[in-house]
This record gives structure tokens, sequence and C-alpha cells, in this order.
């Protein structure tokens, strides 16, 4: 079994669409091994999004995912868990996320786009460890 994150960011939450996503990611079959309700630090955020740290849009993507709490989740599921999880997200930006996808059914906005999966396996461990430090491999 393969694991991967998932977090429903804050305007998931404060726009009550967490149960819609859970639903969606359990009906596919896939399993929740953790799920917390949590406010995420600053120094988590930032290191959570370092790739895009000196982009434009850091400053806002760090004050966005800080603001209230996410919904924290680690999903398990056979093989390429993070790619089917990415699959239901849709693409990053809900403009041209398809219909279907919880971005192209949700959202409308690249800056609140409900939900963030791990991009690879490599990542998913990372991030599960950042996160949920007792759950290190
Ligand atoms: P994904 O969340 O699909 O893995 P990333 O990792 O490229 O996408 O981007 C992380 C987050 O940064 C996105 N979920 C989005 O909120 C934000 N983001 C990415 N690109 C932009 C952009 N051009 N303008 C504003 N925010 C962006």
């Amino acid at each position: 079994m393969a694991r991967t994150l998932l977090i429903c960011k804050p305007d998931a939450v404060e726009r009550g669409l967490v149960g819609e996503i859970l639903r969606r990611v359990e009906a596919k079959g896939l399993r929740f091994s953790r799920l917390e309700l949590r406010t995420i630090d600053v120094a988590t955020a930032k290191t959570h999004y370092s790739e895009h740290d000196g982009k434009p849009f850091f400053g806002d993507l760090v004050d966005f995912i800080t603001r209230s709490p996410s919904l924290i989740a680690v999903v398990e599921g056979p093989g390429e868990v993070f790619a089917m999880v990415r699959s239901l997200m849709g693409v990053t930006d809900p403009q041209l996320a398809a219909p279907g996808t919880i971005r192209g059914d949700l959202a409308t906005m690249v800056s609140e786009n409900l939900v963030h999966g791990s991009d690879s396996a490599a990542s998913a461990e990372r991030e599960i460890g950042l996160f949920f430090p007792e759950l290190k491999s």
C-alpha cells in the first residue's frame, strides 16, 4: 500500500467543501490513515512551498495557507496513489481544470484552488514527514 499527502486548504474548510472533497477520494476507493484539522504555521508553510520561494505569489501563498485551519490527510491506496489523488484534483488552475475534477467543479481561481496533493512518491514521503514527523518512514 502506498501513501500520499492531501491538504484541503483554508478555502475548502471555509466554504464547507471538506466533506465533498473527502467523499470523492473515499468513493474512488482510497482510505485515510490520518486526518487532522490544523492551522498550518508560517515556518511549515514556507518549508512546504520552498520551491516557490522568490516567485511573486510566494507571500500571498504563505498568507493564504496559514489564514485559517486546513484539513491535512494521509491517503492510502494501491500503486501510484499520489497520481490518483492528483487526477481527482485536476490541474493547478481551476479555469483549466476539467469538469469532473475537484478544481474543475468547485473552484475558479488559482490562488484559492481548494486542495494540495503531493506530486510524486518522493514528495509524498517528504511532505508526510513535514506535517506528521511521527509518521516518517
Ligand atoms: P499544485 O498545487 O497543483 O501542485 P503548484 O505546486 O505548482 O501546484 O503550486 C502550489 C500552489 O501555488 C497552487 N496550489 C496555487 O495555490 C499557487 N500558485 C501556483 N501558481 C500560481 C500563480 N501563477 N499565481 C498564484 N498562485 C499560484
